[in-house]
């Protein structure tokens, strides 16, 4: 889902509102409820759009308004790059680092399929990898795709029904961590995704139970709907913990934050309010020693990744930055100037965010509406997914 937003004088900017699963939401609040709140307004005045979609709404937060807010406020700093001339990044107050350490998702149905993914993604020049493998008697386990480059897990018009069982899994993940570091040393940085799954006692076990293997973030632990349960793991563990891809708002991280309860905050430009809140939120972190880990799943548009590029070259506190390649289709959809190179990606130097919009090819893939998975427990019970 794109938003265009064209100035009277010309200039066009585009911002990311894609919820994944959850598209059309999004859509129709823009279509219905933004849109006509932006017609005829000033196109610099990107704060006060920001505080008048955010507060003058009167519902605050939520992932549909903080999505459609997000999409209007890239599309209006992509337009301020342009009329200044000048990329994004310079704009945020100019470069902090060369490039931006990036890491990509390793999977295998088993431990040896994972490590071998884990040397393939070295070979085309990572530092960091997130891995994955399948559990022991679970089908459809989280994280292990098909598609070996991208990662599309909203795969069916209705909900896939996969398994889980946490046992199953506390027992062979610190096998995978244990064989990587094996097979693969210990200067690369290694990240693992519970998404979700676990209360914060297992939580606890597996984050002390991954210790040896020195990783760089355990990631979505046990959800954050209830932060005190990360006081447990801390308590138990000294494995990073990085949190907040399902974020949308600065008051979801405060507690979690300022009482370092995590390491890294996820929560990226488009699902939570755009680049004028997420530098809030990168501003509180800095303060308590967090540091940014932006979610860069193939289902968060190029746009987002060029936006979140410009943002990670600025930050001071930056971490790393999830990067998963899109579909050759998508890169032509949306054209884009940032590169990889040795693990890094760069962004580039054209003004704005440096990502366009092809709509005449867009017009040739219409919309094709799917959800997320769902995941339930070996007795049928219904669990995160
Ligand atoms: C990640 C995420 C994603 C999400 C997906 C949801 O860490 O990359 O967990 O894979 O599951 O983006 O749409
Ligand atoms: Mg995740």
């Amino acid at each position: 889902m794109t938003l265009k937003i064209e100035t009277r004088s010309g200039v066009c900017g585009i911002g990311d509102a894609t919820l994944n699963g959850r598209e059309l939401a999004v859509a129709a609040y823009l279509e219905q409820h933004v849109v006509p709140n932006l017609i005829g307004r000033d196109a610099g005045r990107i704060e006060d759009t920001w505080q008048f979609l955010y507060r003058g709404a009167y519902w605050r937060r939520g992932p549909v308004t903080m999505t459609a807010i997000a999409a209007v406020d890239v599309a209006l700093w992509d337009i301020l790059g342009k009329m200044a001339g000048l990329p994004l990044y310079r704009l945020l107050g100019g470069r902090s680092r060369e490039g931006v350490l990036v890491y990509g998702h390793a999977n295998g149905r088993d431990i040896e399929e994972a490590s071998a993914e884990v040397g393939r993604y070295l070979s085309m020049g990572y530092r960091a990898v997130r891995a994955q493998c399948g559990v022991p008697g679970v089908k459809k386990p989280y994280g292990v795709s098909r598609l070996k480059d991208a990662y599309e897990p909203a795969e069916s018009e209705l909900p896939l029904e996969t398994e889980w069982s946490t046992p199953a899994y506390l027992d062979i993940a610190p096998k995978l961590f244990e064989r990587l570091r094996a097979d693969h040393g210990r200067a690369l940085e290694l990240l693992h995704d519970a998404h979700h799954r676990l209360t914060p006692v297992e939580a606890a076990r597996l984050a002390r139970d991954l210790e040896p293997y020195r990783l760089f973030w355990l990631e979505d632990a046990t959800p954050a709907d209830n932060p005190d349960g990360f006081e447990l793991i801390r308590r138990h563990s000294v494995t990073p913990l990085a949190v907040g891809e399902v974020f949308n708002s600065i008051w979801d991280c405060k507690r979690l934050i300022e009482g370092r309860l995590i390491d890294f905050i996820r929560s990226t430009i488009v699902h939570a309010g755009g680049i004028t809140h997420v530098r809030r939120i990168a501003d509180f972190a800095a303060m308590h020693q967090v540091r940014t880990g932006f979610h860069g799943a193939t289902d968060l548009s190029p746009v987002t990744m060029g936006a979140a590029l410009h943002f990670d070259t600025w930050v001071p506190n930056f971490g790393i930055q999830e990067y998963m390649r899109h579909s050759q289709q998508t890169d032509e959809v949306f054209p884009h100037d940032y590169l990889f190179r040795d693990g890094r990606l760069y962004c580039g130097e054209s003004p704005g965010h440096g990502v366009t919009l092809d709509e005449k090819l867009a017009e040739r893939f219409p919309y094709s509406p799917k959800q997320l998975p769902v995941a339930r427990l070996e007795d049928g019970s219904m669990w995160d997914w």
